[in-house]
């Protein structure tokens, strides 16, 4: 899965791809790079970012999507909480939902009710405590994974008690969003467990600040970090990775699936 941000405070891209045409361009490369998903998002999660408000998210995604769809054969996904954004994505062509909020944003939850009545848009469930401008104050748990783990397992329950199929449930232990390194270690070293509860396991670990504190680098300068966390968590289970550097993460997860498939 490739990352196609189209914030102005976008930590990692500087904020260049706020143009569809360049948005475009971008996505195009992800794709000749092997990215099998595209995630379009609007609105940053990153630590401290500000939220925008639906209409200033729209604006900035459905350009891109729609010039997406007409040009290249990829899944886009949408990155979005809000209700009204997913249901114009999937409109403008979107075929797959990343919510960071796990559909908790009131009206969420219906909107992918609905949009999966006649239609196929699987959604990425993902762990997070807190808000992005606070999430990362003071993070405690006392067990993180088991507390990630019923976390997913209830939000799986919502999800299939509100009708979604469950073959359409994609599950994101939210690595950074409201942990510490420590959490994030512990969850990566036991991202396994989460596999009994039977949903394809999506992983962000790409320039994460977790690489930033081990090995003491700017996010441009995580590349070899990302790509070591990559195929640690593919090893440990993980099908979908989402990523800035698609090429060199396909490489790396490709090396790592393939050890996996001999144990
Ligand atoms: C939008 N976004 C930023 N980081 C992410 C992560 O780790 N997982 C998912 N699903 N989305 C993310």
């Amino acid at each position: 899965m490739g990352i196609l941000n189209v914030t102005p405070d976008s930590f990692s891209d500087g904020g260049h791809f706020l143009s569809a045409t360049a948005a475009l361009q971008h996505a195009r490369t992800l794709v000749a790079e092997g990215a099998a998903i595209i995630d379009v998002g609007g609105e940053s999660t990153r630590p401290g970012a500000t939220p925008v408000t639906t209409q200033e998210e729209l604006d900035r995604v459905l350009p891109v999507i729609e010039a997406i769809r007409a040009e290249l054969p990829v899944i886009i996904s949408i990155d979005t909480s809000k209700p009204e954004v997913m249901r114009a994505a999937v409109q403008a062509g979107a075929g797959f939902i990343n919510d960071v909020r796990a559909l908790r944003a009131e009206g969420a939850l219906q909107a992918v009710v609905d949009l999966n009545r006649d239609q196929s848009v699987p959604v990425c469930l993902m762990h997070m405590q807190g808000e992005p401008h606070t999430m990362q104050q003071s993070p405690h748990y006392d067990d993180v994974t088991q507390h990630v783990s019923s976390f997913l397992a209830q939000r799986i329950q919502h999800c299939l008690a509100a009708g979604i199929p469950r073959d359409r449930l994609v599950i994101d232990p939210g690595f950074g969003f409201g942990k510490t390194l420590t959490h994030n270690l512990t969850l990566l070293a036991q991202l396994n467990t989460l596999l009994s509860l039977q949903a394809p396991l999506l992983v962000g670990l790409s320039r994460k600040s977790m690489i930033g504190a081990l090995l003491d680098a700017q996010p441009a300068a995580r590349l070899h970090g990302s790509l070591a966390l990559a195929a640690l968590a593919v090893l440990k289970g993980a099908l979908i990775v989402r990523a800035h550097d698609v090429q060199a993460t396909r490489d790396a997860v490709k090396i790592a699936a393939a050890v996996r498939q001999a144990e």
